[in-house]
């Protein structure tokens, strides 16, 4: 369009200049007429021209002009509607996954009637991914009739390293306060789409059968590294859900291990190996030792706190006891798991 118009510029300058130099011969081959009245009658009528041209050629920079703001206007349009495709496209995608994950859990309600018996009971994530159930998202777990347990609602991981990981904490949004009481932690708290500690009684049932504990953190920086203890056992509530773990591996550093055979403690509970009370200098529920080593249910925060505090999420094998992390998920399967 823009070209268009440009090119028709030149032909209408082109055209005045075949015209002027049309008129020019023309008064050569009349000397004989006053020379005056015809130059002057001649100018005047090339001064109109020049003005008719003129006006023309404003009109038409008028035209371009409002054809380019049309184009740039469509063009503005079309990246709008894209972007409202787009996000309709995204909220589409959005609401499938979690259409597909209700459905999941819909269907596991269903065979649940129907499986209560001894082999095909379902304990946990792991025994949700051998009857098939791969996608991670949140998932129900049935009450235990024989313990007298009630249902859980858990997360299930179930693409990480194999699948079957049931989560027993998550760190990632930062609004849920880790800072509670033994009564709290023992039930569990936050929600299990977001950050949650899923309670001791839970994890003390969950890891009656030997179980392997996976911890994978994340930096502010995106780098991510992982701990893992192959045996992980949670004692119960008579016990103080002392900790037990063993052989580690992993990148992140055997940050656990200065926390083995400690029993737990909370605001308001100090079970810790310490004059001091490790739960309420730390801010968190936390096998507490004599503090250190690390803080998985610490202070969220933001931009790593660096050099700040020492009440943060900290694993000191890899970013020291100064350094809050941006995300951490605390996951087990049992031991014995193939995916
Ligand atoms: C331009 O010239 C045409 C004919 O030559 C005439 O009809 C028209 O009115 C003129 N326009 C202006 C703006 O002078
Ligand atoms: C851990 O708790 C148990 C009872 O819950 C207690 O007998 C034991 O002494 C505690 N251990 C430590 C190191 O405090
Ligand atoms: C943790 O303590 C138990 C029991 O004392 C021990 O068997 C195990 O090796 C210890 N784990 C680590 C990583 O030291
Ligand atoms: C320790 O872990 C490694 C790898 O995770 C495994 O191959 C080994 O069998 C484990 N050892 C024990 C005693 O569980
Ligand atoms: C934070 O940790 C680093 C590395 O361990 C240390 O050099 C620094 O002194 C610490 N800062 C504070 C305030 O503790
Ligand atoms: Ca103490």
């Amino acid at each position: 369009m823009i070209f268009r118009t440009a090119a028709l510029s030149v032909t209408l300058i082109l055209l005045v200049l075949t015209e002027v130099w049309a008129q020019n011969p023309r008064k050569r081959l009349a000397p004989l007429k006053p020379p005056k009245v015809q130059c002057c009658d001649e100018v005047r009528a090339m001064k109109v021209q020049v003005a008719n041209l003129t006006s023309l050629l404003e009109e038409l920079n008028r035209k371009q002009e409002t054809d380019l703001m049309n184009i740039v206007r469509q063009m503005m349009d079309l990246d709008k509607q894209n972007r409202q495709q787009e996000a309709r496209v995204t909220e589409a995608e959005s609401k499938y996954s979690e259409i597909n994950n209700r459905v999941e859990i819909m269907q596991l309600q269903a065979s649940q009637s129907v499986t209560q018996s001894s082999s095909d009971a379902i304990y946990d994530c792991a025994s949700l991914y051998n009857k098939n159930y791969k996608i991670s998202g949140e998932y129900k777990l049935p009450a235990d009739e024989f313990l007298g347990t009630p249902e859980i609602d858990v997360f299930c991981d179930m693409e990480s390293n194999g699948g079957g990981w049931t989560l027993i904490q998550k760190r990632k949004v930062g609004l849920t306060s880790f800072n509670r009481d033994w009564k709290q932690y023992k039930k569990g708290f936050g929600t299990i789409r977001g950050d949650f500690w899923l309670g001791n009684d839970n994890i003390f049932r969950l890891t009656r059968q030997p179980s392997t504990l996976r911890i994978e953190m994340e930096d502010w920086e995106g780098e991510t590294r992982y701990a893992e203890y192959s045996h992980f056992t949670v004692k119960n509530e008579l016990n103080s859900y002392k900790l037990l773990i063993g052989n580690y591996s992993g990148n992140a550093g055997n940050s656990l291990r200065y926390h083995n055979n400690t029993n737990f403690s909370t605001m308001g509970k100090d079970n810790d190996k310490c004059v001091d009370d490790c739960a309420s200098i730390r801010k968190g529920g936390y096998w507490y030792n004599c503090c250190t080593d690390s803080n998985l249910n610490g202070v969220f925060y933001r931009h790593g706190n660096q050099g700040k505090n020492t009440d943060g999420i900290t694993w000191y094998g890899w970013h020291g006891p100064n350094y809050s992390l941006k995300r951490v998920e605390m996951k087990i399967r049992p031991q014995n798991f193939k995916s």
